[in-house]
């Protein structure tokens, strides 16, 4: 369903991709909850395959075993733990889904696996769930090698192997109710819903079915009755036969041309300007707000592994890149982080993320632009925010629809007690406030909010 329930008016999640459960609770803790975050996704937590070539990869996350909840993120216990510890300060954890598939075919005969568990990958045996060949796609796909071959053609890409992974027969009642019955066990721990990975590669009926046989959400957390979130992975950059609105009555989609497209801007790439943004939204060619999970890069753009091309900003786009999914997690290789048991790197970009809740039931107003890359517009009488994403100096004065005082800049520095560590702003009673920002500023804009009130 398209409600992620969310908390005390919180509005954006942050994915902790491959973080530690016992990180990802400390985090909920010390810096998402008093930052307003409203929830972390996390890595897929069903044991996966161990691969050894390349050592330990990423994407071994991406080829489950079986349905244990032992993962290199940790234990079955560190992940109740950590559901719990999150849950109890109002931070929504939601759960990257592996169901489509099952480890490459190539993945060989053994135990190397993140618990331990013996499975077959040439025989299709996976007895910790268990499935055995008949509950795979083989007989359905009609390409020649069993793979994904073409993208035009929804009988392949849902029935043939995506890159050589063992695909599902979601069509089996028996394989549906393992899946249901993997999701269940971690709504009944606590989650508040899932990334439902690949789901291009499903059929929406099937999904549906599957997503009819969830349980309500937890009542310690939750109130009675409520549906677990559900957003799909779908890649729809248009051009395929698999549109993401094929996928709106089972949950909300991520909207990947969002990303590709604001990268385009920020990056002044085909003549585009921050100040097109005015009529930023659904008229751009987006999916519909209110089926849509927006973010501006995901972890396999940041490693080169995704969809949306060149444009999009990660961050190695340090300087241009300003909200979006927040990264701590801004380590190359979560592997030797994960041995070494050292606790990520906290990061202090929470402020626009308190921003974003602050003014969330606010129109856009005030808009003000240069005709070119310098812009401004406030968010009702709540909030206001100058950008300046052209090579020279910007020099204005603003109508911010902010209440007269002074405020806080909380891209440049904190409000703490009644004092600001960044710039201040003026804004006279009229609302008019007067902006400086230098092209070669490190974050060249300005953030204001009736919170950062002094
Ligand atoms: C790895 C190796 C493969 C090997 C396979 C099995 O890279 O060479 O054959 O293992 O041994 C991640 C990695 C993959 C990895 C996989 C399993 O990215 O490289 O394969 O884990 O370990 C399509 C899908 C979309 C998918 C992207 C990556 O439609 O759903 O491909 N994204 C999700 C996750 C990924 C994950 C998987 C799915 C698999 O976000 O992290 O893969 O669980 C166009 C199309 C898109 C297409 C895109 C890229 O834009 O429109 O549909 O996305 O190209 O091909
Ligand atoms: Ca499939």
């Amino acid at each position: 369903q398209n409600d992620p329930n969310t908390k005390h008016g919180r509005t954006s999640i942050v994915h902790l991709f491959e973080w530690r459960w016992a990180d990802v609770a400390a985090e909920c803790e010390r810096y998402l909850a008093p930052n307003g975050y409203a929830g972390v996704q996390i890595s897929p937590p069903s044991e996966s395959i161990v691969l050894t070539n390349p050592w330990h990869p990423w994407w071994q996350r991406y080829q489950p075993i079986s349905y244990n909840l032992c993962s290199r993120s940790g234990t079955e216990a560190e992940l109740r733990d950590m559901i719990t510890r999150c849950n109890n300060v109002g931070v929504n954890i939601y759960v990257d889904a592996v169901i489509n598939h099952m480890c490459g075919a190539g993945g060989g005969e053994g135990n190397h696996s993140s618990c331990g568990t013996y499975f077959n990958a040439k025989n299709k045996d996976f007895p910790s769930v268990p499935y055995s060949s008949w509950d795979f796609n083989d007989f359905k796909c009609k390409t020649g090698n069993g793979e994904v071959e073409n993208y035009k053609d929804i009988f392949q890409v849902r029935d043939c192997r995506l890159v050589s992974l063992l695909d599902l027969a979601l069509e089996k009642d028996y394989v549906r109710e393992k899946v249901a019955e993997y999701l269940n066990k971690l709504i009944d721990i606590g989650v508040a819903g899932f990334r439902v990975d690949a789901c291009k590669h499903m059929w929406p009926g099937d999904l549906s079915n599957v997503f009819g046989r969830l349980k309500s959400l937890n009542t310690t957390w939750f109130s009675p009755d409520t549906k677990p979130f559900i957003y799909q992975e779908v890649i729809d950059l248009g051009g395929e036969a698999i549109k993401a609105s094929e996928y709106f009555e089972l949950g909300r989609v991520t909207e990947f041309k969002y990303g590709a497209k604001l990268g385009k801007v920020i990056r002044k790439w085909d003549g585009e300007k921050l100040s097109f943004l005015k009529s930023w939204g659904e008229g751009w060619g987006f999916m519909p707000s209110d089926k849509a999970v927006v973010f501006l890069d995901n972890h396999d753009n940041q490693r080169g592994h995704g969809a949306g091309g060149a444009s999009v900003l990660t961050f190695w786009d340090s300087r241009i890149r300003m909200t979006g999914w927040d990264l701590p997690t801004m380590q190359m290789d979560p592997l030797s982080q994960y041995l070494s048991n050292k606790t990520p790197p906290v990061e202090t970009t929470g402020n626009m993320v308190i921003f974003r809740n602050v003014v969330s039931d606010q129109p856009l107003a005030n808009w003000w632009d240069n005709g070119n890359s310098q812009i401004s517009f406030s968010r009702g009488s709540k909030g206001f925010i100058v950008i300046n994403n052209n090579n020279w100096e910007l020099n204005e004065t603003l109508n911010t629809g902010l209440p007269g005082g002074t405020y806080c800049d909380v891209i440049s520095g904190d409000k703490i007690d009644s004092s600001c560590t960044g710039k201040k702003i003026s804004v006279d009673s009229d609302g008019r406030a007067t902006f400086h920002i230098s092209h070669t500023e490190e974050d060249p804009f300005i953030a204001i909010h009736a919170e950062s009130k002094l």
